[in-house]
Formats: structure tokens, C-alpha cells, sequence
């Protein structure tokens, strides 16, 4: 009789236990996976922003996603798949939407890629709130992730007549003030 008591006492106590200790349990591991990542970092963003970041491809996996069709450098006509660039942007905190007037209308935001080639963008055509047809940073192309020549990252530049601002092989983001 005292053997049960004891095991349903620890059952019960094992039990609160889990449910106790289930926020911090989550809590301390989403840090540890960040500190665990945060060297094999796709993508870098700082300069003028609230929160520099260096995001991985788990991190770029939890943003809303958007799929395209646009005519690329050959001509050809190709499905491209990943976020919008202002996603990013929205998490280092620059400021859009309705913050994005008077004297923020002189942010600028430069792509550079692992080349050393490098566009620049003006905050404005960024927004969606703002340009027609804002940029999107694509990790995939036809179903399938951007090859080594072409990514993990490019930009889809579609509101460009021209490509030359469909950075390919993005390493960093940065934002200035003009
Ligand atoms: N990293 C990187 N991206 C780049 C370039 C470059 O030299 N380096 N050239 C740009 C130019 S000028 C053009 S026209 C397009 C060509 O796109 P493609 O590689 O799909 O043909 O890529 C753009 N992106
Ligand atoms: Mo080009």
C-alpha cells in the first residue's frame, strides 16, 4: 500500500513537474538554438536598424512566403518561391508602412552579395504599402532550391525592366540613411 502511494505520489508529482516546467523548458531551448545556429547564418542584415540580425534558414523558414512567376535574364519565364525582402527588413525593425514618410524617405538599402557585387534600393520601393512590385528574396526556383551559382538567396527584381538588380548569391543587407 505505501509502494503505491509512493509511485502514484511521484506519477503526480513527475506530472505537475512536466507541466511546470514546459514554458521554461521551450524558453531555454529557442535560446540555446539560437546561440547552437547562429554561425552557419545565411543571411546578415545590420547598418541603420533597431535589430541587427543574422538570420538561418530555420529563421527564414518561419516568415510568410510568396510565389512569383518573372521573365528571367534568358527570357525564359520561371517560377520563383520565398519572402518578400521587406519581411526581413520588418524584423530588424526599419521602419514601413505608415512610419515610412518625412525624414525616413532617405532610407536605402544596399544587397551585397558573396562577389563583392552589390544594388542599392531605396526603402520605398521595398514596401508593399509603397511600390507596386516590391522585391522578393528567393531561396527556390521550380519547385526546387537555388543552386549554388544562383543562391541559397537572389534577388527577384520585379518591378525591373533590366536584372541588374537580381543579386544573385546574397550574403547581407544593409541599411543606410542618405
Ligand atoms: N552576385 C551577383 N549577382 C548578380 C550579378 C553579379 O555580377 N553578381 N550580375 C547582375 C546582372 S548585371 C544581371 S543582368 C543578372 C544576370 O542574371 P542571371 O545570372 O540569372 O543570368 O544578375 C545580376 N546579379
Ligand atoms: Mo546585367
Amino acid at each position: 500500500m505505501f509502494g503505491l502511494c509512493l509511485i502514484l505520489l511521484s506519477l503526480f508529482a513527475s506530472a505537475a513537474y512536466a507541466q511546470g516546467a514546459t514554458p521554461a523548458k521551450t524558453e531555454a531551448r529557442a535560446g540555446a538554438e539560437q546561440s547552437a545556429t547562429s554561425g552557419d547564418a545565411l543571411l546578415e542584415v545590420n547598418g541603420d536598424v533597431a535589430r541587427p540580425l543574422k538570420l538561418t534558414s530555420a529563421d527564414l523558414a518561419k516568415l510568410p512566403r510568396t510565389t512569383l512567376s518573372a521573365r528571367g535574364h534568358d527570357e525564359k519565364q520561371r517560377r520563383f518561391d520565398g519572402v518578400m525582402l521587406v519581411e526581413i527588413l520588418k524584423l530588424a525593425g526599419v521602419p514601413l508602412g505608415k512610419e515610412l514618410r518625412g525624414k525616413n524617405m532617405s532610407l536605402y538599402v544596399v544587397v551585397e552579395a558573396a562577389d563583392g557585387y552589390r544594388a542599392v534600393f531605396a526603402l520605398v520601393e521595398l514596401d508593399p504599402d509603397f511600390a507596386n512590385q516590391p522585391p522578393l528574396l528567393a531561396d527556390a526556383s521550380e519547385g526546387k532550391p537555388l543552386s549554388k551559382e544562383e543562391g541559397p538567396l537572389r534577388l527577384v527584381a520585379v518591378g525591373d525592366k533590366k536584372h541588374g538588380r537580381w543579386v544573385r548569391q546574397i550574403v547581407r543587407i544593409v541599411v543606410r540613411r542618405a
